[in-house]
């Protein structure tokens, strides 16, 4: 029974990345969707995708499909817990505090740049995610805003995709540490 639910599971998120992937590239008003996951046990936490480009002004809807974990999609900013600046100087921070199993928050991105996001309770599992807003086929005008490492946990900057590499693929799905 539990296999099966996962399996529908995983098909179902398979299809809505593709519905957004196709959404972001001809309907931009609709919001894209980065997921909360997590293994059976917990050990195991991320974003999905975990890199993500976007349009400047498109709404990112962040869903939590971890039925055993709570996670938030927090904006490395000063304002927020003191950390440090990670996403664009003239954008706003955001916090969705936590989202329950099920529970969903928006974001809407106008500034153009780097964003990179973790979830509070789990930024030391590597638990981060990096927006990339710009228009495509721009010429990249922006700075990667990972100068320094700050407070950050390692294993954090080691999960956030490169930004070429987010630009180049749209989205990237690949887990914490993997990132080429
Ligand atoms: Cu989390």
């Amino acid at each position: 029974m539990i296999m099966d639910r996962r399996t529908l599971l995983t098909r179902g998120t398979a299809l809505l990345g593709a519905v957004c992937l196709r959404s972001r590239q001809a309907i931009s008003a609709l919001p894209l969707m980065i997921e909360m996951k997590g293994s059976p046990r917990g050990e195991a936490v991320w974003f999905v995708p975990v890199g993500l480009a976007v349009s400047p002004g498109t709404t990112i809807r962040f869903v939590n499909r971890d039925p055993g974990n709570s996670h938030t999609a927090t904006a490395y900013h000063p304002d927020i817990l003191d950390r440090p600046r990670r996403i664009p100087a003239r954008a706003t921070p955001w916090d969705s505090d936590l989202l329950l199993p099920g529970e969903t928050f928006e974001v809407t991105l106008s500034v153009p740049g780097v964003y990179d996001l973790y979830c509070q309770p789990h930024e030391h599992a590597g638990m981060v995610a990096r927006i990339v807003v710009g228009r495509p086929g721009q010429e990249l005008g922006w700075q990667d805003p990972t100068a320094g490492p700050g407070d950050l946990p390692e294993v954090a900057l080691a999960a956030f995709p490169p930004v070429h590499a987010i630009l180049e693929q749209g989205s990237v799905m690949q887990g914490r540490g993997e990132a080429t």
